[in-house]
């Protein structure tokens, strides 16, 4: 017997061991006999020895599962029994095995596998949940059609695929699409639907539902509308058409992530698809509108084309990630979209690559694979699919996807074959770009110019370094898409946007021909996912953020400004330049630029962003510091700026009904963060009036931040709550709200006295994130000196544990950054990391993160 059927301890996985299963599933039946403690699963699966293998052991996955009674072509059999699975004799030729289990959704806390939420009957299978339900070959590259019967006193009963017949208490779905168990989806219980229909472009009618409990059916009809948009795009822009008759979306309550591609039977968070102008703001609907068009996504890029195995799980994400951005881009304001993808990019992905928690995109061994759901995987993977498309250009890259799904479709697909299209497609060899994929950590670029003024020529000398992370020490140089654009001093563009491509550790690329000495911009819509090391003064930097024609380093040449004022601040108490006000000021109030662009220039780099910064520059960050630097960089720009935040109060007002798109959006955006700097300068009362006066959740919730992180919050947070007491997901915003804004001193206070009020609740990872999310959001506030933040965190993930793991492991990436700081907060941290590590009966997930992250 293997280790893998005989171990309990968690054992590590590695992607050189992959051998292929040795049986093919032709045809998988399934029949549920719900019932909230004791539901039965019946499998029925005709197997078949697979050619492809060797090993010829008949092992199938199953966890916590009560094996009523098994067979083989009908005849019983008494399978070896594990913690894991199961091993059974298996005749040489094809068989038919049968199996019937019993499970309890009721009990299942970790919302992994088949569970019950608010009375609902769901399921979530990737990446490992499928072997919670029934005895099955559980990894991604066994693909099987499946029939599924479902019966229960329920008035609705889904599953994958389409319908093919129900009745009262029964109905049957048969999937004709071959697909792994991660993919598999049974929703039951009293749901309502919001229809619609989408006419494919061979003219295939397709009927949509959003599902939902009674009384959510008014909030379906933005996702309704963004599922028709993302079908339409994906036909306009990839060529991909909807492939079965019914596509179904259930909006559930308990649900560890966003949402999930189960194929034709999507299950969301609910927050990530309820949506209605009193309930959600701006940012809310746009989360909506990027999960619809990701999960819809993601039929072709995952479903259609999976993955061999979970190391090779960013060739689906990556790619819809990328294909998601795609989308946001060209359904609003694509430079807002980029600047606010590389915000997140840089505020989570660079913040992991910076840490204990470092790893390939393409990671070589894990031991829970839950775990590897993370911003390198998503959002580092996108970004290499975006310096593909840079690289080999727009028509390459669509020839290059053309080739991929013609190619692949139907397959367990690896990097390999996906970097192997690009390379056919195109003629361009790709060996070295391989190792965005298989090397982790964040390059840096080092940038200096030499300026030849008799030859009327600028070289850019280009250096790159990346720096050795866990189990990595040596990092060969990568290829880097780097964009330069040359602007005149009078601000004409010289050069347009042109792309270097570097391949060496260190390399030079000269621009001729020039008449003067321009400004070079570098780095043009964020090209790459580096960090970007170059000197230049504040002068150049006002210069690009007035006169880029590069919209991202336009703004960057702002942000970059900030960072600078506040390190001054940090460091030498030094005063903001009026230059700096004056500049920020242009922007703040040029009418002709997008009103969601001038809020994104207006916001001030995050605290962790300047802890980063700080930790860079070779200083240990102090976060209380960095809070008062900030509290105070935005009371000096509230107070000079005055009567442009009333100008813009007044004149970003959107009057009429509410319409959720980004032009209202943007207005809406400037308009409150006018409202924050105004709370600053005269005691609340704008925002009290707004919030009195509040037309919709955007402009509700701005009033409401702007009031608690001014401390001229009065009875608004308590009358927010008597209005919405009975809205989960604006209860969410409320205890998230009030934590993320507390003064460093009392973030650990006000968060402890949530978890005391009656609608917390444990169990539901939506509120569990909204107060300890915020918590770790709050960064003066967690890493407070007194260490009660820490604690606190610590306590509660300990409690979180026992019900889901899943949640737990992923929270304790709060202590990710413990390395930047002083002694103190060093100790404390490493003390809240070894006392989770060190509970007994600790989950695996959680005990593999804690590990990771202890030194
Ligand atoms: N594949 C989904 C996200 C997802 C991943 C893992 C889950 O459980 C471990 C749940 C959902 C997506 O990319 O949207
Ligand atoms: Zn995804």
């Amino acid at each position: 017997m293997t280790a893998e059927t005989t171990d309990t301890a968690p054992q590590t996985v590695y992607l050189a061991d992959y051998t292929p299963f040795g049986f093919i599933p032709e045809k998988v039946e399934l029949r549920f006999i719900l019932d909230p403690h004791a539901t039965r699963v019946l499998s029925r699966i005709e197997f078949r020895p697979n050619p492809q293998a060797s090993d010829r052991r008949f092992f199938l996955h199953g966890e916590g599962l009560k094996l009523i009674a098994a067979s083989i072509d009908g005849a019983p059999v008494t399978p070896e029994l594990t913690d894991h699975g199961l091993c059974c004799e298996v005749p040489e030729g094809p068989f038919v095995w049968a199996a019937e289990v019993e499970i309890d959704p009721a009990a299942n806390t970790a919302l992994e596998g088949l569970y019950m939420s608010n009375g609902m009957y769901c399921t979530q299978c990737e990446a490992e949940g499928f072997r919670k339900i029934t005895y099955y070959p559980d990894r991604p590259d066994v693909m099987s059609v499946f029939t599924v019967h479902v019966e229960g006193p329920y008035p609705v009963l889904l599953s994958n695929g389409n319908p093919v017949d129900s009745a009262e208490g029964h109905a049957t779905w048969h999937d004709p699409w071959p697909k792994p168990s991660y993919l598999f989806a049974l929703v039951a219980g009293d749901l309502v639907a919001r229809s619609a229909s989408f006419t494919t472009m061979s003219g295939r009618h397709v009927a949509l539902n959003v599902w939902v409990r009674p009384g959510d059916e008014g909030k379906c009809d933005f996702a309704l509308e963004a599922l028709q948009a993302s079908m339409k795009w994906d036909e306009e822009v990839y060529g991909r058409e909807y492939d079965l008759e019914v596509f179904n979306i259930v909006a559930v309550d308990d649900f560890n992530m966003g949402a999930m591609e189960n194929k034709g039977l999507n299950i969301f968070n609910a927050s990530a698809v309820l949506a209605s102008p009193e309930t959600s703001t701006d940012a809310n609907y746009e989360r909506i509108e990027a999960i619809i068009a990701h999960e819809y996504f993601h039929n072709w890029t995952g479903n259609r084309i999976t993955c061999r195995d979970w190391f090779q799980l960013c060739l689906k994400e990556g790619l819809t990630v990328f294909r998601d951005q795609q989308f946001t881009g060209d359904m609003r304001s694509a430079p807002v979209a980029r600047i606010e993808n590389v915000i997140a990019l840089r505020g989570r992905q660079f913040r992991e690559d910076n840490g204990p928690l470092a790893h390939p995109p393409r990671p070589e061994s894990f031991v829970e694979i839950n775990n590897f759901y993370t911003a390198t995987v998503y959002e580092k993977g996108a970004e290499i699919i975006g310096m593909l498309r840079r690289l080999v250009g727009e028509n390459g890259y669509r020839k290059a996807l053309d080739l991929y799904f013609a190619r692949h479709d139907g397959d367990a697909a690896t990097i390999e074959d996906w970097l192997k299209v690009f390379e056919d497609a195109t003629g361009r060899e790709l060996a070295q770009f391989k190792r965005w994929y298989t090397d982790a950590g964040t390059p840096r670029l080092k940038v200096t110019e030499e300026w030849d003024g008799d030859a009327g020529r600028l070289t850019l000398h280009l250096e790159q370094t990346t720096p050795p992370t866990p189990g990595q020490d040596q990092k060969p140089p990568r290829v880097i898409p780097v964009d330069v654009g040359l602007l005149n001093p009078n601000g004409d563009e010289v050069v347009p946007t042109t792309t270097l491509e570097m391949t060496e550790a260190r390399q030079s690329f000269s621009f001729d021909g020039l008449a003067s000495r321009p400004v070079a911009s570098v780095l043009r819509d964020f090209s790459a996912p580096v960090i970007l090391e170059r000197q230049s003064d504040s002068a150049e930097r006002a210069f690009l953020l007035a006169h880029d024609t590069d919209p991202f380093n336009r703004w960057e040449a702002g942000r970059t400004l900030a960072r600078d004022v506040l390190l001054g601040l940090v460091l030498r108490d030094e005063a903001p330049s009026g230059d700096f006000i004056d500049a920020l000021a242009r922007v703040a109030g040029d009418d002709g630029l997008d009103p969601a662009f001038r809020a994104l220039a207006l916001r001030l780099p995050g605290q962790d962003e300047m802890a980063q910064a700080l930790s860079d520059a070779g200083v240990t960050p102090d976060p209380t510091r960095i809070w008062e630097a900030t509290e105070q960089l935005s009371d000096t720009i509230a107070q000079r700026m005055r009567p442009l935040w009333e100008r813009l109060h007044t004149e970003m007002e959107v009057t009429g009904p509410y319409v959720p798109d980004a032009e209202g959006a943007g207005r809406r955006a400037l308009r409150n963060t006018a409202l924050m700097a105004l709370s600053r300068c005269d005691g609340g009362a704008a925002a009290r009036a707004q919030f009195a006066a509040a037309g919709n959740m955007t402009e509700q919730l701005g009033a409401l931040s702007s009031l608690l992180a001014t401390q001229t919050a009065k009875g608004e947070v308590d009358a927010f709550f008597e209005q919405w007491k009975h809205d989960r997901l604006v209860m969410d915003k409320w205890f998230g709200l009030q934590v993320m804004q507390a003064r460093p001193e009392k973030a650990a206070e006000v968060a402890e006295a949530l978890t005391a009020h009656p609608l917390f609740d444990l169990r539901n990872p939506n509120r569990f994130r909204s107060v300890f999310g915020a918590l770790a959001g709050n960064a003066a506030g967690f890493h407070h000196p007194s260490g009660k933040g820490y604690g606190l965190m610590a306590d509660w993930l300990i409690r979180l544990d026992k019900l889901n793991p899943q949640t737990t492991a992923r929270m304790c990436s709060a202590f990710e950054t413990w390395r930047r700081y002083d002694a103190d907060r060093q100790q404390m941290m490493t003390d809240a990391l070894r006392r989770i590590n060190a509970q007994p009966g600790l989950s695996p997930d959680t005990t593999e993160m804690t590990a990771r992250l202890l030194p």
